[in-house]
């Protein structure tokens, strides 16, 4: 079998990369590990940005996202439970949406179905082979009986845990690693939203992350110790924390119920470098970590694949393969700035184990100059609403 782009990973940003190569005619086929079932189950990012929204009507699923998704023009921050508002709107004239990306995968993975793309699911042991070469392929087996798929390309895009990133040499890669010393203990809840907008919560007892998904459909997480035990958590002790960490008015006003899903990430900012090799390209978590705090990395992974797939578009429609080789240098400056932010927003809101009276003086300053800066907010709000391309 033979194909121009072979991607490995079919998450939001393999299924996106394959809706828009299709789109340009490009040939290509996706080789997930996972059941489509798997896939389109996993509660994850929640926000997006008006450039992912683009894509996204790129790649013609924008129907249900304009019916569905909730424009928020601000968020609210808050400080020992006394919350501000960032007006998004007004300072920067962009806004977010909140559209699960459990959606996102779900309604590409109709698109693509519906335009006999191909993606094939449980794909095992996958292997990108001769990538130093120009014959490139990739092996893995289906159903225990071992194929083989003749490439142009492959676009690594199987997150932080795949293949694909290990493919590239030692002597060539260089890793930059922050591991932060807690967690976010997550929970969604069939009740209404506590606010309209989302609220960051910086509190003594730690973080907290107010979030929702529709008017029946909350989200909220708050902060925990690293390799914290989620039995531990019962739905009463959650509900408890977090009220403690709200603002006052949202805490008087949450609506509690049980708990449809509960879980804890731990959190993490790494980059690798280079984001592509030979004739492999790194896409999304697989080259990339950030905090969940920024809101960031479903976004960044869109944002990788406006890369990619400008560049293969000029390959096999203009014949230049400039792009191809500025790939990764131009993806990374975006990468190291959403880096940065979602550093910045982990390091302003939570609290750290070893966080001296000085740390804490100077997180306290940070805070109350956010809230009284216009300067300040807007530097906050650029980042929030998504950096240009
Ligand atoms: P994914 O989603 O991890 O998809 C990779 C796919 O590759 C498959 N795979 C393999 N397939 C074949 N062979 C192999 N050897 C394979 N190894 C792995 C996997 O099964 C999977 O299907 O990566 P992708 O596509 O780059 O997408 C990245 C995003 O999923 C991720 O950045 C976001 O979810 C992060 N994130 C958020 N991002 C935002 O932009 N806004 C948010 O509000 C936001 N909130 C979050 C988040 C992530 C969270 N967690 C759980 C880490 C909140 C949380 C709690
Ligand atoms: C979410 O709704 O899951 C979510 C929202 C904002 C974040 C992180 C997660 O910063």
């Amino acid at each position: 079998m033979r194909t121009n782009v072979v991607i490995i990973g079919g998450g939001p940003s393999g299924l996106l990369l394959s809706r828009l190569l299709s789109i340009d005619g490009i040939n290509n086929v996706v080789l997930e590990k996972q059941s489509e079932q798997h896939v389109t189950g996993r509660i994850r990012a929640g926000v997006l940005e008006s450039g992912t929204i683009e894509m996204l009507k790129k790649a013609g699923i924008s129907n249900r996202l304009e019916r569905e998704g909730f424009k928020h023009d601000g968020i609210q921050l808050s400080f020992k439970n006394h919350g501000f508002r960032v007006n998004l709107k007004k300072l920067t004239n962009k806004h977010v949406t909140v559209y699960g990306q459990t959606e996102v995968t779900k309604d590409l993975y109709s698109i693509i179905r519906k335009e006999d793309g191909e993606i094939i699911n449980n794909a095992e042991d996958v292997l990108p082979q001769a990538v130093n070469t120009q014959t490139p392929f990739v092996t893995f087996k289906k159903n225990g009986i071992e194929k083989k798929i003749m490439c142009d390309w492959i676009a690594g895009c199987d997150g932080f845990h795949g293949i694909s990133r290990s493919i590239i040499p030692k002597s060539i890669v260089k890793n930059y690693e922050r591991i932060y010393p807690f967690g976010w203990l997550g929970i969604l809840s069939e009740t209404p939203p506590v606010s309209d907008e989302l609220i960051y919560a910086n509190h003594g007892n730690g973080f907290a992350l107010a979030s929702m998904r529709n008017n029946n459909l909350s989200r909220y997480y708050i902060q925990t110790p690293l390799n914290e035990n989620i039995e531990h958590w019962t739905d009463e002790k959650f509900w408890d924390e977090l009220r403690k960490r709200l603002p006052t008015e949202a805490a008087e006003t949450i609506v509690t119920g049980i708990s449809i899903e509960k879980s804890i990430a731990p959190l993490r900012s790494f980059v690798c470098e280079p984001m592509s090799w030979k004739k492999l390209f790194l896409v999304g978590d697989a080259a990339h970590i950030v905090p969940p705090t920024g809101a960031k990395g479903l976004n960044l992974a869109v944002s990788d694949v406006y890369y990619l797939h400008n560049a293969l578009k000029n390959y096999y429609q203009f014949n230049k393969n400039d792009d191809l080789k500025m790939y990764s240098q131009n993806a990374l400056s975006r990468v190291w700035k959403a880096i940065r932010f979602s550093w910045w927003m982990t390091t302003t809101f939570h609290k750290f184990p070893e966080q001296s009276s000085f740390d804490q003086r100077i997180q306290d300053s940070e805070i109350e100059y956010l809230e009284n800066s216009v300067a300040s907010q807007r530097v906050l709000a650029e980042n929030y609403v998504g950096l240009p391309y």
